[in-house]
């Protein structure tokens, strides 16, 4: 049974990347995680006592620290989710998606290639690719063009995860998936920050004029691709994750108020986000061709499992939009 050192697994796709592998009953997993805003322990809470799982707090640009897990966990392979993940506030300050993003990513290369870890997966982002007109789709060798802090602090990391491969001959493979969504997504990203603000009847805020697009993928599916790029894939490729399913986001916002069966006067158009991408787009086909993997859920059944999830958890984002969140919603959205 090998081991694998999950970072970021507190966090959204980590926790069901953690417990997609733990359910799968092959591997053992360590998990490192900072806890920031955004890594919650309780997205985990129903296998903490799996004697195949492990939890360890530590900062990814804590080199010691990193060395430490290392050195006493021991982990044949890792997969590495963990970053700041949002765009609005890294338009705010990017200092920590600097730091961990860039600096964390460094660290952790570092410490793998220094115990000869068998592979390295850096889980990125297609917004590396920057922003597509109405037509076409980003392919592994579109150019890197990011538009935000955060795209950019990511794009940073694939390129040091790529130097690590040309010089260093280490086993590191990338993966840019596109919008997931699911269950355990915190309640700052599109799809669970309508769902919430609808059941509490708040304002629903569309940035601009709501026609940007996404390609949004059940963050099952993602975390499945994950693990056939990490037993399949070849050293130093890049694969393209994406779920065939483009949307504007007023159409997804339309499609949760009705599913929740609420009043489309609650969406309020808002100013528009600085440097907004306006629509992303993947084509999948090389993970397909070459790994045999393409999304199970479409949209519209997943849509409305994740629509379901919310409802069933309450407690669960009521706990997490109180708290940290609430300051930073204030910034946000506060002055509109
Ligand atoms: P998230 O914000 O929900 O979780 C990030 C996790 O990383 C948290 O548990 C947090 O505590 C941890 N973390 C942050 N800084 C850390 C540090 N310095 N040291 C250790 N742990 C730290 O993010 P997510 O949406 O689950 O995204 C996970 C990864 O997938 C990210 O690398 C992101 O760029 C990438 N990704 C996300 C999406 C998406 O739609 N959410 C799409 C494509 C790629
Ligand atoms: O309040 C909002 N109103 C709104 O109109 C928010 C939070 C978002 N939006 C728009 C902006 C985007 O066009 O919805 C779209 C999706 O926004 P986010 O959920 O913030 O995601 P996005 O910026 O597309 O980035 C996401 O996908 C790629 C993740 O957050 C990244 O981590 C991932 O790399």
């Amino acid at each position: 049974m090998s081991k694998i050192l999950v970072t970021g697994g507190a966090g959204f796709i980590g926790s069901n990347f953690v417990r997609l592998m733990l359910a799968r009953g092959e591997h053992q997993i360590v998990n490192l995680d900072a806890l920031t805003y955004a890594g919650n322990l309780e997205n985990l809470g129903d296998v903490e006592s799996d004697p195949n799982y492990a939890f360890v707090r530590a900062d990814i640009s804590d080199r010691k620290a990193v060395e430490g897990v290392f050195e006493s966990h021991k982990p044949d392979c890792v997969v590495h989710f963990a970053a700041e993940s949002h765009v609005d506030r890294s338009v705010l300050d990017a200092t920590a998606f600097v730091t961990t993003n860039v600096l964390g990513t460094q660290v952790l290369l570092d410490v793998s290639r220094g115990v000869g870890v068998s592979r390295f997966v850096h889980v990125s982002t297609d917004e590396v690719y920057g922003s597509l007109g109405p037509t076409g789709l980003f392919t592994e060798e579109s150019p890197l063009q990011p538009n935000s802090p955060y795209s950019a602090s990511k794009t940073g990391s694939d390129l040091l995860v790529r130097a690590a491969f040309h010089t260093h001959k280490f086993p590191a493979l990338i993966t840019r998936c596109s919008n997931n969504y699911g269950p355990f997504q915190f309640p700052e990203k599109l799809i669970p920050l309508m769902i919430a603000n609808a059941l509490e009847g708040k304002p629903l805020p569309v940035y601009g004029d709501g026609k940007n697009v996404r390609d949004w993928i059940y963050v099952e599916d993602h975390c499945d691709a994950i693990a056939r790029v990490l037993e399949k894939g070849r050293d130093g490729e890049v694969y393209n994750i994406g779920g065939n399913e483009e949307r504007e986001n007023i159409w997804v916002v339309k499609k949760i108020l009705e599913l929740l069966g609420k009043s489309e006067d609650l969406i309020q158009y808002v100013t528009d986000r600085p440097g907004h991408d306006r629509r992303y787009a993947i084509d999948g086909s090389k993970i397909e061709r070459e790994l045999g993997w393409k999304p199970k859920h479409d949209f519209a059944s997943g849509l409305e499992a994740t629509v379901q999830w919310y409802l069933d958890n309450r407690e669960w984002w009521e706990r997490v939009r109180s708290g940290a969140y609430r300051d930073y919603y204030e910034r946000q959205y506060g002055n509109r």
